[in-house]
């Protein structure tokens, strides 16, 4: 069995944002070419929609990455859940050696369309949580370096104001693994 992602702020008011970002601004892109170019996985990342495992280094954890399918050249969406046991701390950059760039976006609500915009840094409460995910807040790779197909897995590493980074490997899902089956 598949095991679909479960958004604990999951629904269809969540979805809505995250097609219409999509749709506004190109964010996330199409699915790229599959087959021949395809190269082969040798992270040893666990296959499916579940996201990596968690990755603890000091008071921060990141797990249950995702990345959006995407077309080599194109951009697409990085999600994961921070969880920080310390001091408040702030995520500055989400980058990866498959993309030759990485951005942070949040969404902002624009006469009833939600909008991506680039931001410096997504805050990390002290003792709380970040959660990056579709219609809030995310991670971008941008240009990226390849095609990235479901089954896929790439590195990420999130780097923290603090100087913390955490290294995480990410597997690639298609915009359906994203759905919450209801
Ligand atoms: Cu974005």
């Amino acid at each position: 069995m598949v095991r679909r992602v479960q958004w604990n702020t999951g629904g269809l008011a969540v979805l809505t944002a995250c097609f219409t970002a999509l749709a506004l601004s190109g964010c996330g892109s199409g699915a790229g070419e599959r087959g021949a170019d395809r190269p082969p996985d040798e992270t040893g990342a666990p296959a499916g929609p579940g996201g990596s495992r968690p990755i603890t280094v000091g008071a921060l954890t990141v797990h249950s990455a995702l990345i959006l399918e995407a077309a080599a050249g194109a951009r697409t969406s990085v999600y994961a859940e921070v969880e920080n046991t310390g001091a408040p701390d702030r995520l500055v950059a989400v980058r990866s050696d498959d993309a030759a760039a990485g951005s942070l976006h949040h969404m902002r609500d624009q006469d009833g369309y939600m909008l991506m915009e680039p931001v410096a840094a997504l805050e990390v409460p002290g003792g709380g949580d970040l959660t990056l995910h579709p219609g809030a807040s995310h991670g971008m790779l941008e240009r990226l370096e390849r095609p990235l197909l479901p089954g896929d897995s790439v590195r990420v590493v999130f780097t923290f104001a603090s100087g913390t980074t955490v290294e995480v490997v990410a597997p690639v899902v298609s915009l359906l693994d994203l759905v919450e089956v209801p």
